[in-house]
């Protein structure tokens, strides 16, 4: 019988089976709390029904409460007091997971007297990746079953257990075989028959262990001092030595703490916005095939893209101009496959097979059957110009021919063959196995068709695909070109370059901006700045300046020990010799260097961040805010818990921006101006929110 459109009960003789379905993941929203309530309730009332046993639908259990419900007025019942409710029942309540138990799927499971789990079941309580805790019980019950130790690492990492990890922690009882039903139905029987066990969780005390909380906590503060919700964890933890009900009302306030926070919604806004990102028209196209991909280069660039391809089981033909270079790249895929290999990203029992996709050539003619190119020689419109003619010749007439391009025109590049409609950018990002990022550049004359291969592919890839216009650095690096020369201007008007590293690292940056240019290489952006000299408009105040005497040194960051910081072993030590070039430029453009609190910082760089974020958007080369917000997260390092520049600029107010690019406008109003967006925003009383519906 259905008790509401999601959960339904179904009686057989004394056993009660209630079904949750509410696809596409159970998530446990206002309907699914309500039916299970209700059904619960019934048949506990029923003097018939001896064992209740509670199984999902679909692919998976319940993967955790509705997060589309949060931040909203909440609705009865609440998941805390209906897993309370489950563990109170008089009939034993047992539930059988598949697919995924997650945040408030695994507490309502732990709610339920014996769970039974799939071989396929995963466990985990990621409430942390959304700046929450598990807020129905799991800080309480988890550390009862399992330990405060095994619990506080599920917890703070968020990660997902394998059922036989889960087995063997004692946090699930048995694994069986099956389908979701039929598995509940035995179980049943067997709690009937006395072989399967039932006991209610909060029968058990959680034994003290306040010297590894201590030690987490101090690990958490020198690691994760900014975060809110890791440290609300360990608190919650701490309370499940006390009665439950007592270590439930700590939980109950730190959870709605957490809740409170703007750190929860950027997370939340990052949760979403991973997954919309490819909702786009072009990506509900039929792809074409790319099981056989061409890659052009055996660079960093070319190899990492090779190794994502290989990962995810494509064949792969790498092709580069010498015996030497092809030998380098091709050590470079083995190194990266060992590494994998060594992190369990790919099994030892599947090296072989993705070693024999691996093909090598010193000709493109080694092309003529891939489906899909992707070209990743150095940035040389000259070269990729010759490069894409000879594939035109060469591939078969209906592969893509895809250019990895960090700024270059794909239009002019699709111009030289006969099939622009074939061609499209996709730009990875560095190291190309690892980062999530793909920008899909997507051409004038770029068929749908082609597109929607760029987003199949990146799926396939397991990377974060968002799409682009063309212009000068795609979405992504226009930006960075823009509020990078922020940064140089503040050095050059009294900031030290340590200083604004450690104000945006403050801020949640894993590295500031010129840990990053030692990082990459300071020869990239000095090759940038002298390509784009001829074209800088002569209003334009130069921000190269410091960084060009840097680079002429020969120092060109880590790679060379020096840059702005020195590099000697594990030490990085800002460069007196850079403090000293300051000085010289500031002298030699008449300016008196002042002082800049970190605020300054943070507010100045986030300001440029936003308004080329805001003409990108104008220009239409990313199609929402959302878009934007994804490509600084997953290619940029912004920090993920601020949800992107756009989300941030939501929390700072349209007004202020204006006012204060505005103030900044004051001493230079060719940088620094209001896009014509932000004030028809502030005209319209909008947010980027809106702008994302
Ligand atoms: C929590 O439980 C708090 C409690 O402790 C306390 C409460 C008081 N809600 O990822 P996919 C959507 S916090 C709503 O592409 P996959 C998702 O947006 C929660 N919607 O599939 C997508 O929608 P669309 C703790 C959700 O197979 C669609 O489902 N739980 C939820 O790659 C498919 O998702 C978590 O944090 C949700 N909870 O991965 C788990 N989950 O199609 C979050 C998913 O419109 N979920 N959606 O884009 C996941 O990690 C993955 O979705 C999962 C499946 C691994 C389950």
């Amino acid at each position: 019988m259905n008790i509401n459109d999601v959960v339904s009960l179904e009686k057989l003789s004394s056993t009660a089976l209630i079904c949750l379905n509410n696809p596409p993941v159970n998530a446990a929203s206002q309907a699914l709390r309500s039916g299970l309530k209700q059904a619960v309730e019934e048949a506990d009332a029923d003097p018939e029904i001896k064992v209740i046993a509670l199984y999902g639908e679909g692919r998976t259990f319940v993967a955790g409460a509705d997060i589309k419900e949060f931040g909203k007025p909440p609705l009865e019942p609440m998941l805390p007091e209906l897993v309370n409710e489950i563990e109170a029942s008089d009939t034993p309540i047992i539930s059988v997971l598949h697919g995924t138990a997650l945040g408030g799927g695994l507490e309502i499971a732990l709610g339920t007297h014996a769970r039974v789990a799939l071989p396929d079941l995963k466990v985990g309580l990621p409430e942390i990746n959304l700046g929450l805790l598990p807020g129905a019980g799991g800080t309480q019950r988890t550390p009862r079953l399992i330990g405060i130790p095994a619990a506080l690492e599920m917890i703070l990492s968020g990660r997902h257990v394998p059922a036989e990890e889960a087995l063997a922690l004692g946090l699930i009882d048995r694994i069986v075989e099956g389908k979701p039903r039929d598995v509940a139905l035995k179980a049943a029987q067997d709690v009937l028959n006395g072989e399967l066990t039932t006991r209610r969780t909060d029968q058990i005390t959680t034994k003290a262990d306040h010297a590894h909380l201590d030690e987490v906590e101090a690990k958490l503060q020198a690691t994760k001092a900014h975060l809110f919700s890791p440290h609300k964890c360990v608190e919650a933890v701490r309370a499940s030595t006390l009665p439950l009900d007592e270590g439930l009302r700590v939980e109950r306030q730190a959870f709605l703490e957490c809740m409170q926070t703007p750190q929860r919604a950027g997370l939340i806004h990052a949760f979403f916005g991973e997954r919309a990102v490819s909702n786009v028209p072009e990506a509900k196209h039929t792809p074409k095939p790319y099981d056989r991909i061409g890659v052009i280069g055996g660079g960093t660039m070319g190899s990492g893209i090779a190794t994502a391809c290989l990962l995810s089981g494509l064949s792969v033909t790498l092709v580069e101009t010498s015996q030497e270079a092809l030998d380098r790249g091709l050590g470079t895929i083995a190194k990266n496959l060992d590494g994998a290999e060594k992190r369990g990203k790919l099994s030892t029992d599947k090296r072989a097979a993705v070693d024999a996709a691996l093909s090598s050539a010193l000709s493109l003619d080694a092309l003529a059957e891939a489906d899909l190119v992707i070209e990743a020689v150095f940035e040389d419109m000259a070269v990729k110009k010759e490069i894409f003619q000879s594939l035109d010749k060469i591939c078969k007439s209906d592969a893509i021919l895809a250019s990895n391009t960090s700024y270059l025109d794909i239009n002019d590049i699709a111009a030289v063959t006969s099939r622009p409609e074939n061609v499209l950018g996709l730009h990875f990002f560095s190291p190309a196995h690892v980062m999530r990022l793909l920008e899909v550049v997507i051409g004038d004359k770029t068929a749908d068709s082609v597109s929607a291969t760029g987003f199949a592919l990146a799926k396939r890839l397991k990377k974060v695909a968002v799409k682009s216009g063309v212009c000068d650095g795609f979405i992504g690096n226009r930006i960075l070109a823009h509020y990078r020369k922020t940064a140089a201007y503040l050095v050059l008007d009294g900031a030290s370059p340590a200083q604004v590293d450690q104000a945006l690292e403050k801020f949640g940056f894993a590295m500031g901006p010129h840990k990053v240019g030692d990082l990459a290489g300071l020869d990239i952006d000095w090759m940038t700045r002298r390509r784009k000299a001829e074209t800088r408009a002569p209003e334009e105040r130069y921000s190269g300046a410091i960084a060009d005497q840097i680079c002429e040194n020969g120092w060109l960051g880590r790679k060379t020990g020096k840059g702005y910081y020195l590099y000697e072993g594990k030490s990085i030590t800002p460069n007196p010799e850079v403090a000293e070039i300051i000085d010289a430029q500031r002298q030699k453009d008449g300016i008196s260097p002042r002082h800049f609190t970190d605020k300054e910082i943070v507010d100045c760089y986030m300001c440029a961040m936003i308004s080329e974020a805001v003409r990108v958007l104008e220009d239409k080369i990313a199609a929402r805010p959302l878009d934007i917000d994804m490509v600084l997260l997953f290619g940029y390092g912004f920090p993920r818990h601020r949800g992107g520049p756009l989300h941030y600029a939501d929390t700072i107010g349209i007004e202020t921006l204006i006012d204060r690019i505005e103030t900044y406008a004051t001493e230079d109003n060719f940088y620094w101006q209001v896009p014509d967006l932000l004030r028809t925003m502030a005209k319209e009383n909008k947010t980027f929110a809106d702008l994302n519906r």
